[in-house]
């Protein structure tokens, strides 16, 4: 299934298949609707967490453009969709790769409370990426990608 949807602005949003009652697959594509050859991915998700089979991703779009939003289902599961796109709130890193080996990460704190990054190997260790403070607004990194490394997570999380 597919829906589309223009931004008027470019506020983080969050999509959400929460309330679904199948295993979703969650995609965003972008780029020209006339093939699906013609469009790239923004950002996909399959599964929230390994005991919520929903999706979820959070993007920064871009003004005036169209978002191609794709919902399947996972191994040809079928049901009942619930979407949901909103503003993201509180602390939202967006994370785009710039480069093969450089990705941006962008953070937009909307809240009051200072925030840092930290970044783990596993979700399990977490360290601090920058000790910097994010206060309210947006802030960038850039991280290199070591390409020996599977994978890597980020996290904004308050300060205190
Ligand atoms: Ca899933």
């Amino acid at each position: 299934m597919w829906w589309s949807w223009t931004a008027s602005g470019e506020a983080p949003v969050s999509v959400t298949t929460a309330g679904s009652d199948f295993d979703t697959l969650l995609g965003i594509y972008a780029g020209s609707a006339e093939s699906f050859a013609g469009l790239r991915v923004v950002a996909a998700n399959d599964d929230v967490s390994p005991s919520d089979l929903t999706s979820q991703v959070i993007f920064q779009p871009e003004t005036r453009t169209t978002y191609y939003i794709a919902i399947d289902g996972y191994g040809s599961a079928t049901g009942n969709v619930r979407l949901e796109l909103r503003p993201a709130s509180a602390a939202v890193l967006a994370i785009r790769l710039k480069k093969p080996d450089l990705v941006s990460l962008l953070i937009s704190n909307t809240s009051a409370r200072p925030m840092i990054l930290q970044a783990s190997p596993d979700l399990a260790n977490w360290t601090p990426f920058s000790t910097n403070l994010i206060q309210n607004g947006p802030t960038e990194w850039t991280s290199s990608v070591d390409r020996g490394q599977l994978h890597r997570f980020f996290r904004a999380v308050p300060a205190d």
